[in-house]
């Protein structure tokens, strides 16, 4: 698995999901696992500390509210991890993207859009990184762009459906 997907509680899914279901139109690997910096804290920092070691290169961390869990993954890891805040019930997740989005110098987390653009970009730019040296995942990626392009100028009508 090239990709770890982790989000503070089941409850994330729908917002995350979108995520993975980026990376599965551009045939990159994931595992997706639920890991709480709050409830779960012990296996945050195995689950961070492991991942280099069991080759995931990038880590897409998503959470809601007080969203510790991007930041304290990047604390425990040196691959690159992509925060999600995930949209609260409360707050419509601007707590979720302050939550993440401040870090202190020296520890960095790359903070994606709240909730569902945020958690398919986040995919795309997981990607993009790798794409750096997968020359496969490079040519996905430059489809996606290609078609995405092509289907807005082969529906240019605003009224058509
Ligand atoms: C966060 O608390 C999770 O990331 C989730 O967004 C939020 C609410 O979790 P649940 O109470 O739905 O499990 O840790």
């Amino acid at each position: 698995m090239k990709v770890g997907i982790i989000m503070g509680s089941k409850s994330d899914w729908p917002t995350m999901k979108h995520a993975a279901e980026m990376l599965d139109s551009l045939n990159v690997s994931y595992e997706t696992k639920v890991v709480s910096a709050h409830r779960t804290p012990h296996l945050l920092a195995e689950y961070s500390e492991a991942a280099k070691d069991r080759g995931i290169k990038v880590i897409i961390a998503g959470a809601g509210g007080a969203a510790h869990l991007p930041g304290m993954t990047a604390a425990f890891t040196p691959l690159p991890v992509l925060g999600v805040p995930v949209q609260s019930k409360a707050l419509s997740g601007q707590d979720s993207l302050l939550s993440i989005v401040q870090m202190p110098k020296g520890i960095a987390v790359g903070t994606l859009a709240i909730g569902t653009a945020g958690a398919a970009n986040a995919g795309l730019l997981a990607a993009q990184i790798l794409a750096t040296h997968d020359e496969t995942v490079m040519k996905a990626i430059e489809e996606f762009r290609r078609n995405q392009t092509q289907t807005i100028l082969d529906n240019p009508d605003p009224q058509e459906p």
